[in-house]
């Protein structure tokens, strides 16, 4: 099969044969990227009964697709880091030898694609032609990964204008593990019960077998902008994090951009298109990203950021007017939903987008929906994919090649207790200390884990292609080579009072914790040392609007208490054991400095008024 005149890269084309002598399709088609060409798919998967339709005057020009029950998320546990050592991997990641991955691989791919069309997807994650961007191809045998992927990232023609004769690009190889004989009728979420997400470090590839879901299927996201990335950030001297950024504009117009780091349900994507309240006049935030943030130093050693993807796959419970205009004005038109319910009026829902469900409501299921069942009618995993550039609150510099100037970083967690609600790390080093130390109490599932924290440093660890410890050193290095850091901020919106009730009123006041960061970065407001770092007092904080939030409250808020954070740092230790071979020297001395800080203070560290 030939590909068209517009391929000039010889390597290419050579690995596109070889892997289809391989996975033998019926056909091969390079996508191009155009609007014609998304329009035929949708078409093909409406016809093929993947897609529905919606209504054209509720959701222009945007489709419903249901996947299989069993193909809802990313499997982590079918997700491994193939590096040549173990070691490499880490304690942390699932790993197997490259070599025998990829003959348990080569064996699921012979032939996994015949009565199916191949498609080539090259793409650019990040602005084609930025200097911080990188190329990828992703071949699939799935034509609903090509829609999200021309959402998710720039892809066709022009990527290879850039790639050339002979430049490097990342091999991402899909397949969705279902083969079809002669005249058997295709499924409309065809997978395999057998699936392996794999990554190879060293070669910077990509293998995904039997998923046609998300993160397992549209590989230029967590597998190549975070797990690939971060192996490549390593070797040369930049960062791939799990991180939206957005930037905070002051009344007087002045713009901060911010990078912060969320675990999933922590209102990540809220934080990223946040509206101040009306009463901060003057205060607005843009978006340039929700998820992924690549950040480079450039000649002045200033970190600069840009978002590597071009869409929005964000999960959709729980999001509505209220709690994210800016998101529900995104998905308005040329969307792709995935497992969310269908109304009888060709419109999509979800739990939490109105207070009632309309009645007639059709569940991601196909069956008529019971409000009694117990069931919801959306999958909890039901997602959006949406472009970035329909989000009213979107950066005019989103695309900026040379990317924006990174003034903090900022992490935060779901604690009920010990993290206060802000601080600012008193330098690099302790904020990564703290960063890899992160964590997130759980929410439900698994018997016995309710409201244990669960570590996740730099909200990563899924993310990871190597060894967590060194990461962490990396980390450590690129402080050491800036000549003016960033300053790194934790944050916790979820601490509870003594009846469990949250005390924070909600993500549409983060705006408030987001200015005091901002002109803490501008050495405009003031702090209060902490055996934490920083902090904020009650009259630092901007309460317009918020009047009837006490002092008392907010003390409350910041408390740090010393046979809390006993436990706490005794936390870090369990993480620290598992990683102890590798681990930064400087951490063993960062946990005593914060032993003895805490042990110095009062018992429960406060905003007393006597302190001042
Ligand atoms: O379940 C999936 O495949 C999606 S996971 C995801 C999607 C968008 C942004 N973040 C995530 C995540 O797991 O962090
Ligand atoms: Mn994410």
């Amino acid at each position: 099969m030939k590909h068209p005149d517009w391929v000039k890269h010889k390597e290419l084309i050579e690995w596109v044969e070889k892997t289809a002598a391989l996975t033998k399709p019926d056909n091969i088609e390079w996508a191009d990227g155009t609007q014609e060409e998304y329009d035929r798919l949708c078409q093909l998967l409406v016809d093929g009964g993947t897609f529905i339709k919606l209504n054209e005057k509720k959701r222009p020009g945007s489709f419903a697709a249901f996947s299989d029950p069993s193909d809802v998320a990313r499997v982590e546990e079918r997700t491994y880091i193939c590096s040549k050592r173990k070691s490499d991997a880490g304690p942390t990641n699932n790993w197997m030898d490259p070599s025998e991955m990829k003959s348990t691989l080569n064996k699921l791919y012979e032939g996994c694609m015949k009565g199916r069309t191949m498609y080539v997807i090259p793409f650019s994650m990040g602005p084609i032609g930025s200097p911080i961007s990188q190329i990828g191809v992703e071949i699939t045998d799935s034509a609903y990964v090509v829609v999200n992927m021309r959402i998710m990232a720039r892809i066709g023609k022009k990527v290879l204008d850039v790639l050339g004769k002979d430049g490097s690009y990342v091999k991402c190889l899909h397949s969705v593990g279902a083969p079809l004989e002669k005249g058997q009728k295709d499924v409309p979420w065809p997978c395999n019960d057998t699936k392996y997400i794999s990554h190879f470090p060293e070669e910077r590839s990509i293998m995904s077998f039997g998923s046609g879901y998300g993160g397992n299927a549209l590989l230029g996201k967590k597998c190549f902008a975070l797990r690939i990335a971060s192996t490549m950030a390593r070797d040369e001297g930049w960062l791939a994090e799990h991180m939206l950024i957005l930037g905070v504009e002051s009344p007087e117009k002045q713009k901060t951009y911010v990078a912060a780091a969320f675990p999933s349900a922590c209102g990540k994507t809220n934080f990223a298109m946040l509206i101040p309240p009306k009463e901060m006049e003057g205060w607005k935030v843009t978006t340039i990203g929700d998820d992924i943030a690549w950040i480079k130093k450039d000649k002045e050693g200033q970190l600069r950021a840009i978002n590597p993807e071009s869409g929005y796959f964000g999960v959709a419970p729980g999001t509505n007017e209220k709690s994210n205009p800016n998101a529900m004005a995104s998905i308005s038109k040329n969307t792709i939903f995935t497992n969310c319910a269908l109304t009888d009026d060709g419109d999509v829902w979800w739990e939490g987008m109105t207070k009632e469900a309309p009645s007639n409501l059709t569940t991601w299921r196909g069956e008529k929906y019971d409000p009694n069942s117990g069931k919801p009618a959306a999958h909890p995993n039901a997602r959006f994919t949406a472009p970035a550039a329909q989000c009213p609150s979107i950066d005019p510099q989103w695309e900026d090649p040379a990317g924006v100037p990174i003034k903090a970083f900022i992490f935060g967690g779901r604690r009920s207790t010990a993290v206060p609600l802000v601080y600012q790390s008193v330098n690099w080093n302790f904020g990564v200390y703290m960063a890899a130390t992160m964590g997130s109490e759980m929410t439900a599932a698994a018997a016995g884990t309710l409201g244990k924290v669960r570590r996740d440093p730099f909200a990563m660890l899924p993310f990871l292609g190597y060894h967590a410890a060194d990461y962490f050193n990396h980390w450590l290095q690129i402080g050491r080579e800036l000549p003016n850091p960033p300053r790194i901020f934790g944050v916790n919106w979820f601490r509870t009072d003594e009846n469990g009730k949250f005390i924070w009123p909600g993500f549409g006041e983060n705006m408030r914790v987001l200015k005091w960061v901002v002109e803490r970065v501008c050495g405009k407001a003031f702090a209060l040392e902490s055996p934490l770092g920083w902090m904020p007092r009650h009259k630092d904080i901007d309460w317009r609007g918020l009047e009837n939030f006490t002092e008392e409250e907010f003390n409350d808020l910041m408390s740090v208490d010393s046979e809390v954070w006993k436990e706490e740092v005794l936390g870090h230790e369990e993480l620290f054991s598992k990683l102890y071979d590798r681990l930064p020297k400087e951490f063993l001395f960062m946990r005593e400095l914060l032993r003895s800080s805490l042990w110095r203070s009062p018992s429960k560290w406060g905003m007393e008024p006597e302190r001042f």
